[in-house]
């Protein structure tokens, strides 16, 4: 079925009712959303694009962007969400890689992004701004707001989500509608939504939890959100008695706890805080319990597969454990192997493995990288190390993938380090994450200079902004004379791990 077909089946009775209210004092009926979706799919539509066309969009977070994605399903063609954040060599990259048809870009880009896009081959190129205006909406103001949805199977593509890689480049994680709307069905369930609630939606659309989780999670209850179009955590408590849900990486749960209006009181009304994307510290789930009196509920997901685990929301199934990421969604199955392809037994670390209807299709233009990332019985190999304990929790203890995450964001070290070895007076680099109060982790680069060159960390720190998004930018830059190593001569990060472990560290 047509994903967006399911979520449009769950638009209440009452159409002229608020569907989004924004921050900046607008409403948003279900019939407006209906109304401009088949405006923009009708738009699509008579683009005369091939099937299976990706629509690629790097645009302010805005209730017109989320137009643009569901009118994306509504006609049939993929969705390819890019980080605002993203700099010319990122997007370039991406556009090259997916040959999209249409590639979607805020005004204030325009000239660089439809360069690489008509370098690339694609054929259209529109604007879309956070006010409203743009070459896309004017477009679309001339269509019809009458339009049938595209048929879909489950197996056809819905999206593509970038995924960074410990080797080489990205990888672009191919999702289905079957994929996205079993997971959204299960989450609903599972989370006991039910009719009045009302969703904070306080993160970027450009990732599974904003675009995914969170928005899937509304429209499929046929709930209302309160739309910030930026996480402002004063914001979110002056909206709090007005919603019932919230959802959010561990950053801002973080952020959230510094506000001190943040108290029973203010929580009153909420029904289920959701936390995921990066690990919670224990200490964060203990102090918001002390503070609000709410349990948050983590979840633990992917790019690849949507949500695998969850925390239990109905206490007949368990308590809510901090420091563990729940149970298997239903559907999903998980397993924990050694490195010889056992299964291991309650207790024990290993590989998590998964399998259901949820995970992904495959890399795109990628078939190699697809078979080494799953096992010969058809199980995802996540890059995640965890264990199951005896009541079924299952714990992330760490990753085999070397991967920061920063404050909810992928930062893939071998990237940076390509980026940094590129640097003139440059012999080597080592990026590794430590401990952040804020971002949870955050990557701290250090590098070997040439012989006889002499380099500045803050000199490279800012050399790197000109070429990479803000969240992959490390925090601090060290110029060493080596870098410590193994007796095979790789570089020990653990090591530098170590020793930068209090870089950050509370007083
Ligand atoms: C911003 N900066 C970051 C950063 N975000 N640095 C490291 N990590 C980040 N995540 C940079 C800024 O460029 C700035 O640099 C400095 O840090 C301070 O920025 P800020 O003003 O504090 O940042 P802000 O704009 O407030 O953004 C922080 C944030 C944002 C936490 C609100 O990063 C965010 O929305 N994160 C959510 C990510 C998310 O949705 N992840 C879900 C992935 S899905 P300078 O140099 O300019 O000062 C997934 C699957 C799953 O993982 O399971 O859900
Ligand atoms: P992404 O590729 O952006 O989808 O990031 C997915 C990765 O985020 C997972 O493989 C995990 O390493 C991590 N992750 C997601 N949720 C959690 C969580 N609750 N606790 C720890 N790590 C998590």
């Amino acid at each position: 079925m047509n994903l967006f077909s399911a979520l449009r089946e769950a638009f209440p009775e009452d159409m002229d009712s608020t569907a989004i209210e924004t921050d900046n004092g607008l409403n948003y009926s279900w019939r407006d959303l209906d109304r401009a979706t088949a405006m923009l799919a009708n738009l699509l539509a008579a683009l005369d694009l091939p099937h299976g066309a990706r629509i690629a969009v790097q645009v302010e977070k805005s209730v017109e962007a989320v137009m643009l994605y569901l009118a994306t399903l509504r006609a049939g063609y993929v969705f390819l969400p890019l980080n605002t954040a993203y700099q010319s060599a990122e997007i370039e990259y991406f556009i090259g890689n997916a040959e999209p048809s249409v590639v979607v870009c805020s005004g204030k880009n325009f000239g660089w992004v439809s360069k690489l896009a008509f370098k690339a081959g694609t054929q259209h190129v529109f604007t879309l701004n956070e006010d409203r205006t743009g070459s896309l909406l004017e477009r679309a103001a001339h269509c019809s707001d009458q339009h049938q949805a595209v048929a879909k199977a489950d197996d056809d593509l819905a999206a593509i989500l970038y995924t960074s890689g410990t080797t080489g480049r990205s990888k672009g994680a191919m999702l289905t509608h079957g994929n996205l709307l079993s997971n959204a069905r299960v989450l609903k369930d599972y989370w006991g939504w039910k009719k009045g609630d009302v969703l904070i939606h306080a993160l970027p659309i450009f990732h599974v939890h904003g675009l995914f989780v969170a928005l899937h999670g509304a429209l499929i209850n046929g709930s209302k959100m309160i739309w910030l179009s930026r996480f402002d955590p004063a914001l979110v408590l002056k909206k709090m008695p007005q919603a019932t849900v919230f959802m959010g990486v561990p950053t801002l749960y973080v952020r959230l706890l510094a506000e001190p209006g943040l108290n029973r009181e203010s929580t009153r009304n909420m029904r289920l805080f959701v936390a995921g994307s990066a690990p919670l510290l224990l200490e964060t789930f203990n102090e918001w319990k002390a503070r609000t009196g709410h349990t948050i509920l983590e979840r633990y997901g992917m790019s690849e597969t949507v949500m695998l685990t969850s925390n239990p929301y109905d206490p007949a199934l368990g308590e809510r454990r901090g420091g563990t990421v729940g149970f298997p969604l239903p559907g999903v199955s998980l397993r924990v192997q050694d490195e010889a392809g056992q299964s291991l037994p309650v207790g024990e670390i290993g590989a998590i493995q998964v399998k259901g209807p949820n995970v992904f299709k495959g890399y795109w233009r990628m078939p190699e990288k697809t078979r080494e990332e799953f096992s010969a019985d058809g199980y995802f190999k996540t890059g995640d190390v965890g264990k199951i304990d005896e009541r079924g929790y299952v714990s992330i203890v760490g990753r085999s993938k070397d991967l920061i995450i920063s404050g909810g964001y992928n930062v893939y070290p071998a990237e940076i380090e390509g980026y940094i070895n590129e640097l003139p007076g440059v012999a080597e680099s080592a990026l590794v994450g430590v401990f952040h109060p804020d971002f949870g982790e955050v990557g701290v680069a250090v590098v070997i200079p040439k012989p006889g060159v002499k380099l500045d960390g803050d000199g490279i720190v800012a050399e790197l902004k000109s070429k990479l998004a803000n969240f992959k930018i490390p925090k601090r830059c060290f110029t060493v004379g080596e870098l410590p190593r193994n007796t095979m001569g790789k570089v020990q990060k653990n090591l530098l791990r170590e020793q930068y472990k209090d870089l950050f560290a509370k007083s």
